[in-house]
């Protein structure tokens, strides 16, 4: 179960063109013997660039990469011609990225949006061309600066998706099929534990053209904290969401109690979850009737607002899409 397509995590070597050398070029032609220095610029060395592209939501394509090498730049020529840069190369990563460098930890990019563009290992500088060395006292330079050298460097790349609601709950509790019912997102969803493995994204469109991210997790289970279940690797990636929804099934035989031990895993994972807003929608009540929910009303945890929801039926579907879009436009 633990192998999957979904990657969070890569490290990879880049290493940053060298600058190209400039010329020392001295003109000379049938007329003239010896023509003033003409020798060009040398071209920059590549860099190594991350590129946000929303299309993406995973590291997977990079995860056997472990090399990532730009070219370096031409040497300038004759006749003032400047060297061409090195080309640089374009690591496209999904919105949400965070590169480190792997030795010092130091944050060097986060990519939070499609299409930013952030130069990670900057390219050496082209060297100067001999002509940009001339003066009055002389005429000939035969000097030219070499290009600057590329850089070599560790980089991790770490993945926290960037969603406004994470859906919280056991296995089974019927987060993907709810993520499924308000998005595009086809999520798998089935009658076992442990049907999502990796994370799943989806656009909720809401009223008047706006819309929130909301983003299905695997199912959290007592003692993930310590490794049981899919354990809480995943967790992480409610860290940056700014609202929890807690997902519980009528089916559960304690839904106060069922709601104590996830916040707890949550508590263990990284206290700060629990200063986010929090939210509670009750699933499957297609599967009882109007007396037994009144009767389980009772029984609620008392600090947050819950709704009683059925994906199946559409109840209150449009009232929890109202409760998330107030919750997250009061903060
Ligand atoms: N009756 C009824 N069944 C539902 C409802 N929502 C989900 N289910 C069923 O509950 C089962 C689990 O649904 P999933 O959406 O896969 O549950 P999950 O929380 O994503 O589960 P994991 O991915 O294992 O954590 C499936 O058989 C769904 O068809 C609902 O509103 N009513
Ligand atoms: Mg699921």
């Amino acid at each position: 179960m633990a192998s999957s397509n979904f990657i969070d995590y890569v490290k990879i070597c880049c290493r940053s063109g060298h600058g190209g050398p400039g010329s020392s070029h001295l003109h000379r032609d049938k007329k003239n013997a010896k023509g003033g220095p003409d020798g060009g610029d040398g071209g920059r060395g590549g860099h190594i660039i991350l590129k946000g592209n929303k299309q993406l939501w995973t590291l997977l394509h990079l995860q056997y990469q472990k090399h990532v090498i730009a070219k370096p730049g031409e040497s300038g020529g004759a006749s003032h011609s400047t060297g061409a840069d090195g080309d640089d190369v374009v690591l496209e990563v999904p919105i949400g990225t965070i590169a480190r460098h792997a030795e010092t930890g130091e944050k060097m990019a986060e990519i939070v949006e499609d299409g930013q563009i952030e130069i990670l290992t900057p390219g050496g500088r082209g060297g100067l061309g001999n002509a940009h060395f001339k003066s009055s006292t002389n005429q000939t330079p035969r000097y030219s600066q070499p290009g600057e050298p590329g850089q070599e460097e560790w980089v991790i790349l770490e993945l926290k998706l960037l969603a406004d609601v994470g859906l919280v709950g056991f296995p089974n509790a019927g987060k993907s099929t709810l993520l499924s019912v308000v998005s595009a997102a086809k999520p798998k969803i089935a009658n076992y534990p442990f049907t999502t493995l990796v994370p799943n994204l989806g656009v909720v469109p809401y009223r008047d053209y706006k819309s929130f991210v909301m983003a299905d997790i695997p199912g959290i289970i007592e003692g993930a904290s310590e490794g049981k279940g899919l354990g809480i690797r995943f967790l992480k990636h409610i860290e940056r969401n700014s609202i929890l929804l807690f997902m519980i099934s009528v089916e559960s035989p304690d839904i106060a109690e069922e709601y104590r031990v996830l916040l707890n895993e949550l508590e263990t994972f990284n206290p700060e979850l629990l200063d986010k807003q929090r939210l509670l929608a009750i699933t499957k009540t297609d599967l009882i009737d109007d007396e037994l929910e009144k009767e389980m009303r009772k029984t609620l945890p008392k600090d947050l607002p819950t709704v009683f929801i059925s994906s199946i039926t559409q109840k209150n579907i449009v009232q929890l899409k109202d409760l998330i879009w107030q919750t997250l436009n009061a903060e």
